[in-house]
C-alpha cells in the first residue's frame, strides 16, 4: 500500500507523461482539491475543458459534468475516475418529459439544468448552471417567451418569483441541498452568527432563499466571499465548499450546514485518480448525433452566459 504522499508523487509523474489536466469540483475531497489543476463549479469547469490544450482531462466530479466537458471538447480524452460517480438530480430527467412538454407547449423554450445527461441536453434548446440560470431565464423572459425547466423545481420557484414569472416546471430536487439545508438549519446558524452574510445555492428550498443575503452557485460564493468586506458567512450549499473558502481567505469566518454531504461527489479518491491515470479509465464516450445535439444547446448557453 502506498502512503498519501507516495500516491500523489505518482500522480503527478502519469500526469505528465500523459500531458493530463485535472480538473476538480468545488464539492470534491480536499485532498482532491490539492491535486487538482483547476477548480471551479460546472460552468467554470465546461468552459476550462474547452480551452484547454492538453489531450487528457481526469475529470473528478459526477458524471454530467464530465460528460459536459467531453461534449464540448471533443478532441480531448475526458476520464472519470469512479464511473459510478452520478448525481440523482441529473438521472431523474428523462429526453421523453422534453419531448412530451414540448408537444404540449411548441412555442415555449425549453431550458436544461447542467445537472442533466447528454440525451436529456440534446432535447433541450438552452442549457444553465447555477451560476447562470438567472441571466439566461431572463433573456427568454424578457422576449414574453413562455419558459420550461427542468429538473430541479427549486432553481424554478427561485426564478418565478425572482422575475414574477410562471415557468413550467418538474418536480426534482437535489437531496443534499432539498433535504439537508433547511430553514430551521440555516436559522439556527444565523441566530448563533448574526454578523454572518448568508450565501445560499438556487438548489435550496424557496423557505431557505428567503433567508439569504445573495443566492448564488458555488463559483460565485468563492468570488463573492473574496470580494466582500463581510468577514463570516454561513455557506448553503455542499459543505466540501467551505474547505476552499477558508484556503483562500484564512482571516474570515465559514459556517457550513453539518449533513449537507453530497455522497456522490466524495467517492472519487487520490487512489480513484491514480487509477484512472494508470489504467486510462473511464473514458467517457460520446453518442452521436446525440452529442452535436447536446454541444450546440451548451453552446448557446455559453454565447447567452454573462
Ligand atoms: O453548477 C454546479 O457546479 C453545481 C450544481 C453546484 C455549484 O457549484 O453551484
Ligand atoms: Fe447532484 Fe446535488 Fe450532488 Fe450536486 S450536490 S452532484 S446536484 S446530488
Amino acid at each position: 500500500m502506498m502512503n498519501k504522499s507516495e500516491i500523489v508523487n505518482e500522480i503527478s509523474k502519469y500526469k505528465q507523461k500523459l500531458n493530463a489536466v485535472i480538473l476538480a469540483h468545488n464539492y470534491q475531497r480536499p485532498e482532491i482539491q490539492e491535486i487538482a489543476d483547476y477548480l471551479g463549479d460546472s460552468l467554470d469547469l465546461a468552459k476550462k475543458a474547452s480551452h484547454l490544450s492538453c489531450k487528457t482531462i481526469v475529470f473528478c466530479g459526477v458524471h454530467f459534468m464530465a460528460e459536459s466537458a467531453a461534449i464540448l471538447s471533443p478532441d480531448k480524452d475526458v476520464l472519470l475516475p469512479v464511473l459510478e460517480a452520478g448525481c440523482p438530480l441529473a438521472d431523474c430527467a428523462t429526453p421523453e418529459m422534453i419531448l412530451e412538454t414540448r408537444k404540449r407547449n411548441p412555442d415555449a423554450v425549453i431550458v436544461a439544468y447542467i445537472n442533466t445527461t447528454a440525451a436529456v441536453k440534446a432535447e433541450a434548446d438552452v442549457i444553465c448552471t447555477s451560476a447562470n440560470a438567472m441571466a439566461i431565464l431572463k433573456h427568454y423572459c424578457d422576449q414574453q417567451k413562455k419558459i420550461c425547466y427542468l429538473p430541479d423545481k427549486n432553481l424554478a420557484a427561485y426564478a418565478e418569483k425572482q422575475m414574477g414569472i410562471s415557468i413550467i416546471k418538474w418536480p426534482g430536487q437535489c437531496y443534499v441541498h432539498d433535504t439537508h439545508i433547511t430553514k430551521d438549519a440555516v436559522q439556527s446558524l444565523k441566530q448563533k452568527y448574526p454578523d454572518a452574510f448568508v450565501m445560499a445555492h438556487p438548489e435550496a428550498p424557496l423557505n431557505v432563499l428567503e433567508l439569504a443575503d445573495a443566492v448564488i452557485g458555488t463559483g460565485g460564493m468563492i468570488k463573492l466571499a473574496g470580494s466582500s468586506d463581510h468577514k463570516s458567512f454561513i455557506v448553503a450549499t455542499e459543505k466540501g465548499l467551505v474547505y476552499r473558502l477558508r484556503k483562500e481567505n484564512p482571516k474570515k469566518q465559514f459556517y457550513e450546514i453539518e449533513n449537507a454531504i453530497c455522497a456522490q461527489m466524495k467517492v472519487t479518491t487520490l487512489q480513484s485518480v491514480l487509477n484512472a491515470l494508470k489504467n486510462y479509465q473511464h473514458k467517457i464516450t460520446l453518442q452521436e448525433p446525440i452529442a452535436a445535439r447536446a454541444r450546440k444547446a451548451l453552446n448557446k448557453m455559453l454565447l447567452l452566459s454573462p
